[in-house]
């Protein structure tokens, strides 16, 4: 009997397999990217790796560490060129050099300013066979908001919205928990815990009182607790520091950062803003635009530059997203619709200023639409026409 011949690994599919481990480190990474490696030799993978967490290896390493001497001759497959630097870690691609690894193919270069294209000289420099870009967007995907801050110092900005089947937000008096079900709120717990930050505003504070973290309880993935570990920052837009400070987000773990606008400095905020970091917050004041509030595009300047901050999720109400979305600061939106309807006199999705005529509409592109328990989700973007 003839036995069934396995799926050889080509450079193609070590390259995806390099992808998909790099994923087993979404929500752990950050603010580093997310990295996979394949160690192949003579059409067998003899080692693999992904980076787990900031200050521990790097995926070349874990995989160098796999392989041991059987390392020599083989080649690597590495989504994100080798760190060339000597960081929290010391620089892959010597490490690399060392073991004797042949030839390196990379999915794309990296964007940090420290390497950009030295890991991938230092390899040719030693001799080793290096190609750049293979499976490239699949290894762009992985890593957008890091790309991002690195290349433009901005981060990569997504809202989250849940509505009612009529495009309704909440009751007019405020109240709007819950619209949608438990598997929408697993799933924005999935997408917190990807994040860096998650932004709201002062009003969603205050009639919300919302914790705003990650629950290790409600993520429903392997190792939640893990995860859990790692709070993404949380950031109030509350440009006259109205936070009331018995506010539960206070008192959650990690760091909740509160952002006053310049323009309130002639108020006496200085009582109010000790008694807010008394209570366990982070103050900072930014510059104000129209009507004394936050500027937000130097808001996310701020977070990417100055707090390492690669992907931003805004959880706020209409005031805020709708800012956001007429600055263009929105790349993506999630919008959870549960099957209730909430009728005419609650409280829409955007607040979008200005827009009156049918020619003044804002377009949106959907990339995906799917089921998450009774509610739907979808996914889009704002695009100018
Ligand atoms: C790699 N392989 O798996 C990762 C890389 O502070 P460190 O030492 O962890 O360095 C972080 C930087 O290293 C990060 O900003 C990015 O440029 C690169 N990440 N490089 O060779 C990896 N995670
Ligand atoms: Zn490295």
């Amino acid at each position: 009997m003839r036995g069934r011949r396995k799926t050889p690994w080509t450079p193609a599919r070590c390259m995806a397999h390099a992808i998909s481990l790099a994923r087993r480190g979404r929500y752990t990474t950050d603010p580093n990217p997310r990295v996979g490696c394949v160690l192949e030799k003579a059409g067998r993978i003899i080692g693999e790796g992904w980076h787990y967490r900031a200050g521990e290896p790097h995926a070349e390493i874990h995989a160098l560490q796999a392989a041991g001497g059987k390392a020599h001759g083989a080649t690597a497959y590495v989504t994100l060129e080798p760190c060339s630097h000597h960081g929290r870690t010391p620089p892959c691609a010597e490490a690399l050099i060392q073991a004797g690894v042949s030839r390196v193919v990379v999915g794309m270069q990296d964007p940090n300013p420290l390497v950009a294209g030295n890991g991938i000289k230092r390899l040719r420099e030693a001799g080793v066979d290096v190609e750049v870009g293979l499976l490239e967007a699949d290894a762009e995907a992985l890593n957008l908001g890091f790309i991002r801050r690195m290349s433009e110092g901005r981060p990569r900005v997504c809202a989250k919205l849940a509505a009612s089947l009529d495009g309704r937000t909440a009751m007019w008096s405020g109240e709007s928990q819950w619209i949608t079900g438990a598997s929408a709120r697993a799933d924005v717990q999935r997408l917190r815990a990807a994040s860096s930050a998650i932004v709201t505003g002062v009003e969603t504070v205050i009639h919300d009182d919302c914790a705003l973290t990650v629950r290790a309880d409600q993520l429903t993935l392997p190792d939640a607790d893990e995860i859990a570990q790692r709070q993404p920052l949380r950031v109030i837009v509350d440009s006259g520091l109205r936070t009331p400070i018995g506010a539960r987000i206070l008192k959650q773990p990690g760091t909740t950062l509160i952002v006053a606008s310049q323009d309130h400095a002639h108020l006496d905020m200085a009582a109010r803003q000790q008694a807010l970091e008394e209570a366990g917050a982070e103050v900072i004041v930014l510059p104000a635009q129209a009507q004394g509030r936050v500027e937000l595009k130097g808001l996310f300047e701020y977070l990417a530059q100055q707090r390492d901050c690669n992907e931003v999720l805004v959880e706020a109400g209409a005031t805020l997203v709708g800012a956001c979305l007429q600055a263009g600061l929105l790349d993506d939106i999630y919008l959870y619709l549960a099957p209730v309807l909430l009728g005419q006199s609650a409280r829409a999705l955007f607040n979008l200023p200005g827009l009156e005529r049918m020619a003044d509409k804002v377009h949106l592109k959907i990339h995906d639409i799917r089921a998450v328990g009774e509610d739907w989700r979808i996914q889009a973007s704002p695009v100018s026409v």
